[in-house]
């Protein structure tokens, strides 16, 4: 694949094209049918709030992730979140074992500063996230440094990969918008880690 990197100190951060514009409308098709849509609850300073999105967590049985105070067990993978999967082991290299799906029903719907920097996630975590439908900006800020950031438009097909220490350094955030916009289905694929396994190996 052809990745365009972006310069961005202490992150890496690039974006490539997945699939094009007609089968990204079929991927979306797909998944908003498939997927078992929820509405999950993020506790942000010590206040329980809906999520400002539909959210679900779909993995390997094992893939159990705790994020924003709550713990989800995973739901199985759909046919076309194996289907993306496993391309995403092909095309990018990476075997992922979970992924959140988010589906971004208008601009109003939207997902605040954070960082996928969860201890189940592992020290460097790649990230592999896929966009279809409506094209939304997605934004990366320094935590300390204001000047360090990076806006994206997320276009329908594709593939915005996160890696090395994006994590550590940088928070991001999907925000409303007032222009009429379609829906938008984010999946990020992740890798999570058997801590339990990962304790007694070290044991
Ligand atoms: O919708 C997106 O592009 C980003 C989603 C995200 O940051 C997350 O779910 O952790």
């Amino acid at each position: 694949m052809n990745w365009r990197l972006y310069e961005l100190p202490g992150a890496d951060v690039r974006l490539t094209r997945f699939c094009d514009a007609t089968e990204a409308a079929r991927w979306f098709t797909r998944l908003h049918e498939e997927i078992p849509w929820e509405r999950h609850r993020l506790r942000i300073f010590g206040r329980e709030i809906d999520s400002p999105r539909l959210s679900c967590w779909i993995g390997d049985a094992e893939a159990v992730y705790t994020y924003s105070g709550t713990r989800f067990v995973p739901h199985a993978w759909t046919p076309a979140l194996a289907e993306l999967r496993d391309a995403l082991l092909v095309h990018a290299g990476e075997r992922c074992n979970s992924v959140l799906a988010n589906l971004y029903r208008d601009g109003r719907d939207s997902m605040g500063w954070h960082s996928d920097a969860e201890p189940e996630l592992g020290v460097e975590p790649v990230i592999l996230s896929l966009s279809f439908g409506g094209v939304r900006r997605f934004r990366l800020r320094h935590r300390r440094d204001p000047r360090l950031r990076l806006e994206l438009d997320l276009p329908a097909g594709s593939l915005l990969r996160m890696a090395g220490s994006t994590q550590q350094f940088y928070r991001h955030d999907l925000p409303k918008t007032a222009r009429p916009v379609a829906a938008r289905i984010n999946l990020t694929f992740r890798t999570i880690h058997d801590m339990l396994g990962d304790r007694a190996a070290h044991a």
